[in-house]
């Protein structure tokens, strides 16, 4: 579906329009807003209305957008927009990038201080120019700032979510070619790391050219970085570096250990190593009196020969594994098959864009035993919310799915959203009747953290509330967490018997690792959840459970992981 691509696009055309000083230009930037969010909110495919020739049909959307709707969705461009953005003279995809500037505070910038790009903006930051401008401030500035900062830290690295996607389908086609035997991904993305600098991939052959030759010419290859005998990098189209390295197959554990990292477990290891007489290096572990080499098949046996248990890729980040794996001590880590269920997705109902069986049919194909259905509800214009009236209507959808259906169970739910003073904006009487309440936080991010400490713990307060999604509100390369007590709302958690998310939508990872490794040693009890709005997204589960293993959570910490009796047993109600 292209609902969102068409979407955006005519808010795009709204963003440029600002920038025109015609007094007409006012009730067309309404126009393509207001239709804009029309087709956000339309459950039909927007290419399938065009087919029909109904565009016009629907409300807000006239002769003049229905023609721009018409050359897009014919073309894949649209002149209209490319020649405004010739006419204006600012950065505004660029600036608009920078968390809390919008279109029209860029449109102030430019008339104020002449600012086109962000470095411009930078500068003027610095330079204390733009608090003094009206309705700005001293606080917009500083978030100016930040926000710059954030985006340039994060800019360089990629989201697990499609780095991931990208490496797995590197390994498949480099185990299509006869001359590779073993072709793994390692580095960060094996380690499930949230966000990716580039993908490592090592594979083993008798014939390292063919493997190297066969790697540059990928398909999805845009640029060959570095090409020698055994080793090549690449940038692929997505715009992520991939390094490979083909090596002999008897040291293919040495070398996997190694070019997993990360670099100070490694290091560890190594001294371990020493301690004991021996060398630990990609080629192998080695006596260090006959040179003769004692492990490296597979790392299984180089960790016990160092005197440990194996430790998971996932653990492997120097924050006290090692002297668990030498105590027998660890973890028994939640596996990615472990999941039974899936209790956060949207559909058609909400801003999601599968119906109800949709969803439940690709889930089951997941292996998935039941699913909850939590469309939004209260007063986010763009997601289309649930009202009383249409839940009641759900359910009645959801009942004949759960009849016509076999071997996956459909509970309904909604993701209600925390007002800021605490409260919900669905009333209890109509949450009782749901399965699963989650909440969330979708306002007031920038609220000190007394307050948004405050809302979250007395909707955790609430008895129908039982879960809370994504707890910190972050979006990974572009928006930083609100500031939130976290160790206030576990100690709620406990208190409440409220269970907390990890989202494991690719931009949100949220509870993060480390978030998990504390909600974990607090007690609290975890739930692992996609957020999906397409039957696409469902398989973010992976996500999830990379993140939960990085938190060294193990099966009983997460709830999902039972049986749906065995899962609605440690809810509330
Ligand atoms: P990234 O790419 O920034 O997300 O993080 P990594 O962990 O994938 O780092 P990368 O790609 O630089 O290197 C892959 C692995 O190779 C790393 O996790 C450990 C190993 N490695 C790289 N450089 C060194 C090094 O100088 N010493 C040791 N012991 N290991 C290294
Ligand atoms: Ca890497
Ligand atoms: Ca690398
Ligand atoms: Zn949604």
């Amino acid at each position: 579906m292209k609902n969102i691509e068409v979407a955006e696009l005519l808010n795009e055309i709204a963003d440029y329009l600002e920038f025109g000083t015609d007094a007409k230009d006012r009730f067309k930037i309404r126009a393509y807003r207001k239709a804009a969010l029309v087709i956000e909110g339309l459950s039909e495919d927007i290419e399938q209305v065009w087919k029909e020739g109904r565009l016009e049909d629907l409300p807000g959307i006239g002769e003049g957008i229905a023609k721009k709707i018409d050359e897009f969705l014919r073309t894949g461009k649209l002149k209209h927009l490319d020649e405004l953005k010739k006419k204006t003279p600012v950065d505004m995809e660029g600036l608009g990038k920078i968390e809390g500037v919008g279109p029209k505070t860029i449109l102030k910038l430019y008339r104020e201080l002449k600012i086109k790009d962000v470095a411009g903006l930078e500068k003027a930051a610095k330079q204390g120019k733009i608090q003094k401008i009206e309705g700005l401030g001293p606080i917009v500035e500083q978030n100016i700032l930040k926000s710059i900062e954030f985006s340039r830290k994060s800019r360089e690295r990629v989201p697990l979510g499609f780095a991931l996607a990208s490496a797995e389908e590197v390994v498949r086609m480099l185990k299509t070619l006869k001359e590779v035997q073993k072709a793994s991904i390692a580095g960060s993305t094996r380690r499930m790391k949230e966000t990716i600098g580039d993908i490592d991939i090592l594979a083993t052959s008798k014939n390292p050219g063919k493997v190297i030759e066969f790697f540059t010419k990928m398909p999805n290859v845009a640029q060959v970085l570095a090409k020698g005998p055994t080793k090549s990098s690449v940038r692929l189209k997505e715009g992520i570096q991939v390094d490979l390295r083909v090596l002999n197959d008897s040291i293919f554990g040495a070398a996997l250990l190694y070019f997993t990292g990360n670099k100070e477990h490694n290091i560890i290891l190594r001294r371990i190593a020493i301690e004991k007489g021996l060398k630990l290096s990609e080629y192998g572990l080695f006596d260090n009196k006959t040179n003769k080499i004692v492990a490296g098949r597979t790392e299984e046996e180089v960790y016990k020969k160092l005197g440990m248990d194996y430790i998971e890729p996932e653990m492997r980040e120097d924050e006290g594994e090692i002297e668990m794996a030498q105590h027998h001590m660890l973890p028994k880590l939640i596996g990615y098959n472990d999941i039974k269920g899936d209790l956060q997705m949207h559909t058609k109902w909400s801003d999601g864009n599968n119906t109800i069986e949709e969803m439940a049919l690709a889930a089951k194909k997941l292996g998935h035993e039941y699913i909850c259905i939590t469309d939004h509800t209260g007063r986010i214009a763009i997601a289309n919310p649930l009202d009383k009236k249409r839940i009641k209507g759900q359910r009645k959808e959801i009942d004949k799915a759960n009849k016509k259906l076999n071997g996956i169970e459909i509970l309904q739910g909604v993701e209600v959203n925390i007002t800021d003073d605490g409260k919900l904006d669905m009333p209890d009487k109509v949450l009782k009747e749901l399965d699963i309440v989650v909440a969330s936080i979708h306002s007031g991010f920038k609220n000190p953290k007394e307050k948004i400490t405050r809302r979250m713990v007395k909707a955790m307060e609430n008895e129908n509330v039982d879960i809370i999604a994504h707890p910190t509100g972050r979006l990974i390369t572009r928006r930083e967490s609100y500031d939130i007590d976290l160790e206030a709302v576990f100690d709620a958690a406990k208190r409440t018997n409220t269970i907390m998310e990890i989202n494991s939508y690719p931009e949100r990872m949220d509870l993060r690792d480390s978030h998990v490794r504390a909600a974990v040693k607090a007690g609290v009890k975890l739930v692992i959840s996609t957020d999906a709005h397409n039957t696409d997204q469902l398989h973010f589960f992976k996500l999830g459970i990379g993140t939960a293993r990085r938190g060294w959570a193990t099966k009983n910490d997460i709830i999902n992981t039972r049986k749906l009796k065995d899962m609605m047993r440690m809810l509330k109600k």
